[in-house]
């Protein structure tokens, strides 16, 4: 069978990529074609995302990436653009970390208790679901003016295709769909005063979403006919689908931006104890269930990396390498570290404000960062094992956290477990390969797997060390 080529536009909060996967039986070669920062620009109304230079890194990643079988398209999730009776975009994408959802969770509760919508919903609580969001928006200009709302990945398809949608897998963050039937809660929406007519109808990964328009071809230089193929347009759901597992006993954490924390399940967990911990159930390929927990993630170290300047990066990891380990840590869960700035402060502060010695060089706040996020890690996979009873023998780590050493075999001896890490381009690989099986490529999720283990490089760490000083560490701060 001859090779085929699909891109995948993979739009993190950091940077966007478009890479170009070649799939064969026993093949699967991933190659870059186009890499481009993603900033998000704060303006008078607040945080927004620049969607247009997104676009056109899109169209340039496109016509780096040559001729192609396919595209498929994955980004961040939660957020979307509105667009008016003409079909124009509203004006520009509101970041997740804007300030605009602070305090919206209480008003929404008031109508809708938490316990009641984590039932249906299967969502974990975060200021930033799209539910919270749209209440925040509620009586705004532009929602009235809205006619139709879409996605980050399904508004891009849209651009490209001229086709509508709101796929599956991304719509399970929005806190609008139930994790059970895999459908819209329309009681929810109505409670909640929230127009689910607002939404495209739904598409599941693998489904056909269009054909580049003309004008994408020429702007790309690409020959037509060139199909999107929907795919797990939420990055979280394509890096799951490209854990190379080879078992069924496997954990994973899918860090960049976020370290996301959990297990992949064939139903929600949607206990009380599930919610307390604060774990989400968000949709996966086959209607699994990925159930973890958001980690503030590389975040952290992102923010304090801008706030210094951008010294180089593998010197700050050695320097925190050195650096005396579990000196302080910091709770990495916390969403107080959710908002951009000042992150050096914040972490000092909150180190001081435990009793903790207050971390002062770059080396000491990354050590601080990792030990932080290390710690984070094993507690997500320990409460996910509990409470979802099933106990895993391998953590999998994918996504641009593979790329620090550090972090990763930090991971493995706070976990107690062998960390196997890689690939780094997980999302990436998770959208070539849905669109490769959408075309008859490939196998099951087992198959996509195994391929996947076979003809990528991993790393793996064995953990070491003594578990009682991550203990200590873990009862120093007497998390909730
Ligand atoms: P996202 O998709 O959320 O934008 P990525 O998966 O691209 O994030 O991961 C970005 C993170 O990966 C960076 O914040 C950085 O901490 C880490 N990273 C990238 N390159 C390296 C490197 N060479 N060494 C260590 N860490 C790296
Ligand atoms: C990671 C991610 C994560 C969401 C967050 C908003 O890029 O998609 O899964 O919780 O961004």
């Amino acid at each position: 069978t001859a090779v085929k080529a699909y891109a995948a536009v993979d739009l993190g909060a950091s940077s966007g990529r478009v890479m170009v996967g070649r799939v064969g039986p026993d093949t699967l070669e991933l190659t870059e074609a186009h890499r481009f920062p993603n900033r998000p620009v704060l303006v008078p109304e607040g945080l927004r995302w620049d969607v247009l230079s997104l676009y056109a890194g899109v169209l340039d990643g496109l016509r780096a990436a040559g001729p192609v079988d396919s595209v498929g398209i994955d980004s961040w999730a939660v957020d979307y653009g509105l667009l008016d009776a003409d079909g124009e975009l509203l004006g520009n994408p509101v970041h997740y970390r804007d300030a605009r959802t602070e305090g919206v969770a209480e008003k929404v509760w008031a109508t809708v208790p938490a316990a009641e919508l984590y039932a249906a919903t299967g969502l974990q609580y975060a200021p930033f679901n799209t539910l919270y969001q749209l209440t925040a928006a509620a009586g705004t200009a532009r929602l009235a003016q809205a006619r139709r709302l879409l996605l980050i990945p399904d508004l891009l398809s849209y651009w490209l295709t001229g086709e509508q949608g709101t796929e599956l897998t991304n719509a399970s963050t929005t806190q609008l769909i139930d994790p059970r039937t895999g459908d819209w809660r329309h009681d929810v929406a109505a409670r909640l005063g929230i127009d689910l007519e607002l939404f495209a109808p739904l598409r599941r990964p693998g489904d056909p979403a269009g054909l580049l328009r003309p004008q994408v071809l020429a702007e790309t230089g690409l020959t037509g006919p060139v199909p999107v193929t929907a795919v797990g347009s939420h990055d979280t759901a394509s890096a799951v689908a490209a854990v190379p597992a080879v078992g069924e006993r496997f954990a994973y954490i899918c860090t960049g931006t976020w370290s996301l924390a959990g297990l992949e399940l064939t139903a929600p967990v949607l206990t009380e104890d599930s919610r307390a911990a604060n774990f989400t159930n968000e949709l996966g390929l086959d209607g699994t269930v990925r159930y973890l927990r958001n980690i503030m993630g590389l975040w952290l170290l992102q923010e304090c990396v801008r706030a210094w300047g951008e010294p180089d990066l593998d010197a700050l990891l050695r320097d925190a390498a050195a650096a005396p380990a579990l000196r302080s840590v910091v709770d990495a869960g916390d969403a107080a570290f959710l908002a951009p700035g000042r992150m050096p402060e914040r972490i000092a502060e909150a180190c001081r404000a435990s009793g903790q010695p207050v971390p002062r060089t770059p080396g000491e706040i990354t050590r601080c960062i990792l030990d932080s996020l290390a710690l984070a890690h094993r507690r997500a996979i320990a409460d996910a094992q509990r409470l979802a009873d099933r106990p895993v023998d391998v953590v999998h780590i994918v996504g641009g956290g593979t790329r620090n050493a550090l972090l990763c075999r930090l991971t493995a001896d706070a976990c107690g477990l062998p960390v196997v890490a890689g690939p780094t381009e997980a999302a990436a690989l998770g959208n070539v390969l849905v669109q490769a099986r959408a075309h008859g490529l490939v196998g099951d999720r087992a198959g996509m797997r195994r391929l996947l283990a076979r003809t990528q490089p991993l790393t793996r760490y064995e953990p070491q060390g003594d578990a009682e000083r991550w203990r200590e560490a873990e009862a120093r701060l007497a998390l909730r």
